[in-house]
């Protein structure tokens, strides 16, 4: 399966061609992916969605890792939970760098994932974030795509200059005007909604 709707939706206007992909082992871990969202939205990142289990449907998993490539992708980002697989086949079938995202399950919290994820054997590297860390899996992508590409740069330089401001993150991805955290803003303000803002293209 694959979320063809979601990777025209975001990005520079003009350019479709994805430079991220994410792939999950479940289409129940689809709705995790949220705050990845705001972070490609926020930076203007073009990525692609496809649900593929290591241990359903492993030949679907090494052609995604085998064409990433040759369309253009250049960090792929891999999230499971339970006995995470995904991320390590995912690595064991291309060269280009992959984020392992490990899914918390109410059975053992995650640290099943997270051990799955990150006790890589020595020669096949899967960058692991925290467990659930989408946004970092996706603020670790944009940084890796922005080695070659100057205006993501520049933007990854705004993104840290109002995070020693002190914002709020996850309100300043999803496009708060005011996004200071909530004891530093007036009464009135700190209630409010966040105000939803079409990503900058
Ligand atoms: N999973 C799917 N195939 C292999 C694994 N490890 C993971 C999914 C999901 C969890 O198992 O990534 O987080 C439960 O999947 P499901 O489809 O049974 O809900």
């Amino acid at each position: 399966m694959s979320d063809r709707g979601e990777r025209a939706a975001v990005g520079e206007a003009g350019e479709q061609r994805p430079s991220v992909a994410v792939i999950v082992g479940s289409a129940n871990d689809l709705k995790r992916l949220d705050e990845a969202r705001a972070v490609f939205a926020w930076f203007g990142v073009i990525y692609e969605v496809h649900v593929a289990s290591a241990h359903r449907a492993p030949r679907r998993v090494l052609d995604l890792a085998e064409d990433a490539p040759r369309r253009g992708i250049r960090v792929l980002i891999a999230g499971a939970g339970k006995s995470a697989a995904l991320p390590g086949v995912l690595a064991a079938a291309t060269t280009i760098p992959v984020i392992g995202v490990p899914f918390s399950s109410p059975d053992l919290g995650g640290l099943d994932a997270l051990l799955s994820t990150v006790q890589m054997p020595r020669g096949v590297p899967v960058a692991t974030v925290a467990i659930d860390g989408v946004a970092n899996a996706a603020i670790l992508a944009t940084e890796i795509c922005a080695l070659a590409d100057a205006r993501l740069a520049r933007r990854l330089g705004e993104f840290k200059a109002r995070l020693a401001e002190g914002v709020d993150v996850m309100r300043l991805l999803q496009g708060d005007e005011d996004p200071r955290a909530d004891d530093e803003r007036p009464a009135s303000a700190a209630s409010g909604a966040p105000a939803a803002r079409e990503a900058e293209r």
